[in-house]
């Protein structure tokens, strides 16, 4: 298997190492700047719409294959829309978010549940449309594009796309058609249908200028090799998920190189979840349903997914982000070309306003019983620390590979981008009337590991330290759920023992024009025999060569001074352990005990993980 180009999940932004990517350093970093935008989180009011839960997406249509094979077909675009993001009267916001192309009313963000059945193939015809359908013409980002960091690069042509912009004056944003590619973040599947950074493609505008590239360096070489290629077509991708996996929470998000962090924040994520099969099979009753494709309508829900996001907003309930490199640091120039700080793009970014579900402090009718809930981190750079006010526990079901191999149950919940917990709360007797919050403990800037007071001060209580609200009313029917504590969930096997060890590292350098102003690159590689980083770009030859079938341990050395969450695609890892530089070794945390897909990596700390590498293919960590 060849993994890797390389990324690095720095504030969810997905960048390839090595770039001119600055980031901050937790000594001496500047305290989070107040925001630029003119909605601040405060002035808007919390717990005012009930909170959305995402339908199932509906199919386009079930096939049979030739071998007798059945597989859910769906046709899913990106569009752009307006939704009531803020609580009314406040205006509506504009967002992209994924819809069946079939049924247009399910467009929206965050997107409609994928309902997936183990050993059921999933085949997505993802479609870019972010055009304007009266016209034809190509819609521009709702958000500051930086031209100068690595990114897709349409305007590059064929030579100089997924690079940098090579500019003579320090360039604005980026106006043009926006590339897209959509990756499911924990599958298993081929290089072709993963979503591979560099895979993007534009919309099929009548107005893409002259000399753009279309599509993104490994567009047309996955469509050659991918069995589907045949059905790809402009402007679309044909993807397939085979399932064969332990059942979990999924989610799918734009990919696209060097632009990650924008299209996600503009709407660009839903759920895919997978049931059935061995390791969905639980001794006991879950709660439940969750939303289903064709049900009646009117049916209460008690599993519910929840993906967690901070934003800002602009009074005219437009989203906000940085459109000045000034906002993270007050560096206002000289930036690119003529040093090599990026204008307008930010080492992180941090909102001022908790939106759960696509809406800004929702709540929940929620009945005396228990609910299931899937929680996801979708924020760029922000971790969570979710508690509730009166320390309600929270049973932890499973992770991002599944169920852990038994409940367990905590008041405290941390969970870093891109990270997501199955979870029981049992509200059965909490008395009717009550008004639960939901807690954020984590802080307004990079997360270092700790306890909130104690290592770093929370988020503020007023508005990000608040996620929704949970309203109690008694229950419409008996719930026949088992207790938490009660169910037997499936055995974990353990995973072989390495074939082989490799040590990786996230570093950081500082700026080599402007060394007095602070940020520094950040870099992935590998290690040298001393034990130093060594610096690998993304246009370096690939280092890491699992063999296929082959178990790795990886030893991930963080010489930063903030916790990244690391993320490995096409497999489910364990956490090993967590080792400091300097001292003894300690277990996983006890919420660690399943497989993962992404996690936490401590400043100055190895921590060692070990995968299983089954899928040959090029793809990215
Ligand atoms: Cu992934």
């Amino acid at each position: 298997m060849t993994t890797t180009r390389r990324e690095f999940l720095i504030g969810g932004a997905v960048m390839g190492a090595g770039v001119l990517l600055p980031l901050p350093s937790a000594l001496g970093r500047p305290r989070m700047r107040p925001l630029h935008s003119t909605l601040p989180g405060g002035d808007i009011p919390m717990y005012q719409t009930p909170l959305l839960i995402p339908p199932a997406m509906p199919l386009t249509e079930r096939i049979r294959l030739a071998n007798g094979r059945q597989i859910d077909r769906y046709d899913i675009a990106v569009r752009q829309m307006r939704q009531q993001v803020l609580p009314a009267p406040l205006p509506r916001t504009t967002v992209w978010g994924y819809g069946s192309s079939t049924y247009p009313e399910t467009f929206s963000s965050p997107s409609l549940t994928i309902e997936a059945r183990w050993r059921q193939g999933v085949r997505v015809r993802w479609i870019n449309e972010l055009v304007d359908r009266k016209t034809g013409h190509f819609r521009p980002h709702l958000l500051p594009v930086d031209p100068t960091v690595h990114w897709a690069n349409p305007p590059g042509g064929r030579e100089g796309r997924d690079g940098h912009s090579h500019v003579e004056e320090t360039p604005g944003p980026y106006l043009g058609p926006v590339p897209t590619v959509v990756h499911v973040h924990g599958a298993e599947t081929q290089q072709e249908s993963d979503g591979y950074a560099e895979a993007w493609y534009l919309p099929d505008a009548s107005d893409i200028p002259e000399g753009y590239a279309r599509n993104g360096t490994f567009y047309r070489p996955f469509r050659k090799s991918s069995s589907l290629g045949d059905s790809w077509s402009r402007g679309s991708a044909v993807f397939e998920y085979p399932n064969r996996q332990r059942a979990t929470t999924l989610w799918y998000h734009d990919h696209t190189l060097g632009m990650t962090r924008l299209n996600v924040y503009a709407g660009l994520a839903g759920f895919f979840l997978l049931r059935g099969g061995p390791d969905d099979e639980v001794d006991g009753v879950l709660p439940g349903p969750a939303p289903q494709r064709g049900e009646a309508t009117g049916t209460e829900h008690f599993e519910i997914p929840i993906v967690i996001q901070d934003r800002a907003f602009d009074d005219d309930g437009s989203l906000w982000y940085p459109e000045s490199r000034e906002y993270f640091d007050g560096f206002a120039g000289p930036y690119i070309p003529h040093s090599d700080i990026s204008p307008i793009w930010n080492p992180e970014f941090f909102g001022d306003v908790m939106m759960v579900n696509g809406r800004t402090w929702p709540y929940l009718e929620t009945q005396q019983r228990r609910y299931r809930l899937r929680l996801l981190n979708g924020c760029n750079s922000r971790f969570l620390m979710l508690k509730f006010d009166n320390d309600l526990p929270l049973w932890i079901l499973g992770t991002e590979g599944g169920f852990l191999p038994q409940p367990l149950q905590q008041t405290r919940l941390l969970l870093g981008p891109a990270e997501r917990a199955d979870v029981i709360v049992d509200f059965t007797n909490v008395p009717v009337g009550t008004e639960l919050i939901l807690q954020n403990l984590a802080p307004d800037e990079p997360f270092g590991g700790g306890e909130p007071g104690v290592d770093f001060e929370p988020a503020d209580p007023e508005t990000t330290g608040q996620v929704m609200q949970f309203r109690i009313v008694s229950s419409s029917t008996v719930d026949p759920s088992s207790h938490p504590g009660d169910l037997v969930l499936p055995a974990i096997g353990a995973i072989p023992e390495p074939d082989n060890v490799r040590d990786v590292a996230l570093a950081e350098e500082m700026s080599k024009v402007l060394p007095d102003v602070g940020p520094a690159e950040a870099v992935l590689g590998t290690l040298d025999e001393n034990g130093q980083p060594v610096r690998q770009d993304w246009d370096h030859p690939i280092t890491e060569f699992p063999t296929v079938g082959s178990t790795e341990r990886w030893e991930i050395h963080n010489f930063t001074v903030d916790a990244h969450p690391i993320h490995l695609h096409a497999t489910q890892f364990r956490v090993v352990e967590r080792q400091p530089f300097e001292g003894t070794a300690r277990q996983p945390e006890a919420w660690e005990a399943g497989f993962k897909d992404t996690v936490v990596a401590y400043p100055g700390e190895i921590t060692r993980i070990s995968a299983r590498f089954k899928i040959a293919g090029r793809f990215v960590w």
